[in-house]
């Protein structure tokens, strides 16, 4: 499934002390102008990969998803706000970069005591950036958390969906006809998530969907009735 291998997205304060950590232990190891211009470029290298790593582990959603999964994830999240937060992290690795190479130039030019002042003014605009995309990171990750527990629906192959009243065996047919061994139960509701299993006939292969109960009412009442036949 296109969005199962999505790796966990890092919130922005998280990426800012792992940054500057790495550029103190940088620093450490070097004197002077030397130890300024390598914390400068600790800190904005790893900011940047990492934000480029957010943005590249998506797949492009106006090239590489199926429509069918477009559809879904669409239904989940908001994509266009996900699109959107995703170039706004690109923007955030590209301005990065740029202030890393702006400032060490500056720390060449000064003297050792405005390479320190340099390196910390850079460090407070990385911050800035950082505190400007929060909040993207947060929905990307929020997206990749909800988008990544999807059934693995093979656009391309025919599907049979098993949806109807609860407890009528929906669950007991599929099992039947599949090698899945889905949750069976004299009680309704049992089956709670959509589970696929798959069969093959006349060398097609058929995806059959096992779906939750299915009430003519809300699910809210649904829920709290009392579950005996
Ligand atoms: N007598 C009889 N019982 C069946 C048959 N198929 C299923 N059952 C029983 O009906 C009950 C419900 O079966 P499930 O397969 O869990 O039903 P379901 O439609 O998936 O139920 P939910 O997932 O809760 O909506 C179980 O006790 C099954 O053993 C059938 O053909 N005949
Ligand atoms: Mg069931």
């Amino acid at each position: 499934m296109i969005f199962e291998g999505l790796p966990t997205t890092p919130r922005s304060e998280e990426l800012v002390d792992k940054a500057f950590s790495r550029a103190s232990r940088a620093g450490r190891a070097k004197r002077g102008h030397e130890a300024q211009e390598s914390m400068l470029r600790t800190a904005g290298n790893v900011l940047s990969d990492n934000l480029e790593n957010v943005v590249v582990s998506w797949p492009d959603f106006g090239f590489d998803v199926d429509p069918f999964y477009y559809e879904l994830a669409d239904a989940i999240i908001d994509v266009d706000r996900l699109r959107q937060a995703l170039s706004q992290v690109m923007w955030a690795s590209r301005q990065i970069e740029d202030l890393r190479d702006e400032y060490t130039t500056k720390i060449r030019n000064a003297d050792v005591d405005g390479a320190r002042k340099h390196r910390k003014q850079a460090f407070a605009r990385m911050a800035d950036v950082m505190d400007q995309i929060s909040d993207d990171l947060r929905y990307i990750g929020d997206s990749r958390d909800q988008l990544k527990i999807l059934p693995d629906v093979r656009p391309d192959e025919p599907a049979i969906v098993v949806a109807g009243y609860p407890n009528v065996g929906k669950s007991a047919f599929v099992n039947r006809v599949t090698r899945a061994s889905n949750e069976i139960a004299e009680y309704p509701f049992t089956t709670k998530g959509v589970q696929i299993g798959h069969f093959e006939r006349n060398h097609v292969r058929y995806q059959i969907v096992d779906t939750p109960g299915l009430l003519d009412r809300p699910a809210t009442s649904a829920t709290t009735s009392s579950g005996r036949r």
